[in-house]
Formats: structure tokens, C-alpha cells, sequence
């Protein structure tokens, strides 16, 4: 008895000497995996504008004319979760072609709460769902066509813990009056392990995609 005592004790002792490493693993696993994710969803962007049908990137806001369903109380958008909610509407509605860069099921949230009179997605529910990063969190998705860089810009993410966080598109660390990753076109933004907005652990599609060239930046700004 005392025997398996001493053995019993001997493994929580190890068990908890190992656990900050083993918890530390795994944040980085989430990490890497949001990482993939921006990848991805960066990927099936690029593919969309670049199809015919389409040309563009989807808005900032979900556009209602855009929408195949009845006029009268087509959707109850609030203000909140606006570019997901667009970006996940566009790449999982029945006229798109492209493989969807949004594979798992439960991680399709609806935050906020907010719902189309129709289903818009495959799921048959009415919801107007974001997609979540590792931590449960809504991406944050900016068009940045849509927007101009020299004005002060506010949008808002209602976090899985129900906070409303306020968001606005990340400008260049070289000059201020424009758009980080400005030549991808747009901005994923993941909240990262904190929840927080601009805070160091954020995840950007621009860093992860490698595309966004500072040098591209550069000489754009020469010619203007
Ligand atoms: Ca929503
Ligand atoms: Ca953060």
C-alpha cells in the first residue's frame, strides 16, 4: 500500500513538473494551426478574386444586394463580426466554386447572435455565422479596397466570451497612412491566445503569407 503511494506521488511530482512545458506545446499547436488557417483562407481569396465570376474579394460588410434571397427582412446583421461574417458568407454560399478554406464544422459560431431570414450557408441554419481561430475566437476579416487608409476606421468583434472588441484594419509599420499587407488586397486577423485586439500575439495574414513585401510598399509609396 505505502509502495503504491510512493509510486502514485512520484508520478504527480513528474506530471507536475511537466505540465507548463506540455500546456506550452500546445498553445504553440493552436498557434501553428491558426497560422494554417490564415493560409489557407489567404489561398482560396486570391483564387476568388481571380475567378471571373467574381473578380473581387468579398466586401468588409455583407452586401445585401449580393444576396439570392426574398427582399422583404433579407438579414438582421448587427454591428458586430461584420468582415467574417461576409468572408465565410461568400466562400461557403452554393455559387462558389472554389474549395472552402473553412473545414471544421464546429467552428462555425455565431457570437453575436445575428441571423439571415433564409439560410444562407449549407447548414440549413439561419444564422449569420463567423469562423473561429483555435482559441474560439472570430476572425477579422478586411476588403482593403473597401476602406481608406489615412481615416480612423472602427469595426467590433463580439469575442466567444461574449466581450465586444474593437477592431480596425493594421496599418503599415513603415508608413503610417497605409494598409499592412496592402498588397494582398486584405487583412485575416486572428485575436490570438490573449483574445485581445493589437496586442503581440495577434496573427496576421500578411506575416503568415510571407506576401506582403515592405519593399513593394516602398516603391509604391515613391510613386505617389
Ligand atoms: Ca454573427
Ligand atoms: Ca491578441
Amino acid at each position: 500500500m505505502i509502495e503504491i503511494l510512493v509510486v502514485l506521488s512520484i508520478i504527480a511530482i513528474i506530471l507536475a513538473l511537466l505540465s507548463p512545458t506540455l500546456f506550452r506545446l500546445a498553445g504553440r499547436g493552436d498557434v501553428t494551426e491558426t497560422r494554417a488557417l490564415l493560409v489557407n483562407i489567404s489561398a482560396s481569396l486570391k483564387a476568388y478574386a481571380t475567378n471571373p465570376d467574381y473578380g473581387v474579394f468579398p466586401p468588409t460588410v455583407l452586401d445585401e444586394t449580393f444576396l439570392k434571397v426574398p427582399k422583404s427582412g433579407r438579414f438582421k446583421p448587427n454591428d458586430t463580426n461584420l468582415g467574417i461574417e461576409s468572408l465565410v458568407f461568400h466562400l461557403t454560399h452554393e455559387d462558389y466554386v472554389g474549395e472552402s478554406p473553412f473545414s471544421e464544422e464546429e467552428r462555425f459560431i455565431n457570437t453575436d447572435d445575428d441571423e439571415a431570414s433564409v439560410a444562407l450557408t449549407w447548414t440549413g441554419d439561419k444564422a449569420l455565422f463567423e469562423y473561429a481561430d483555435a482559441w474560439g475566437n472570430p476572425l477579422i476579416y478586411f476588403n482593403l479596397a473597401d476602406l481608406t487608409a489615412g481615416t480612423s476606421q472602427q469595426f467590433r468583434v463580439t469575442t466567444l466570451e461574449g466581450a465586444e472588441v474593437s477592431v480596425s484594419p493594421a496599418k503599415s509599420s513603415k508608413f503610417k497612412n497605409s494598409f499592412a499587407g496592402r498588397s494582398d488586397g486584405f487583412q485575416i486577423i486572428s485575436l490570438g491566445p490573449d483574445g485581445e485586439f493589437d496586442t503581440k500575439d495577434d496573427i496576421h495574414s500578411w506575416s503568415v503569407t510571407g506576401s506582403s513585401s515592405e519593399i513593394e510598399d516602398d516603391e509604391e509609396n515613391e510613386e505617389e
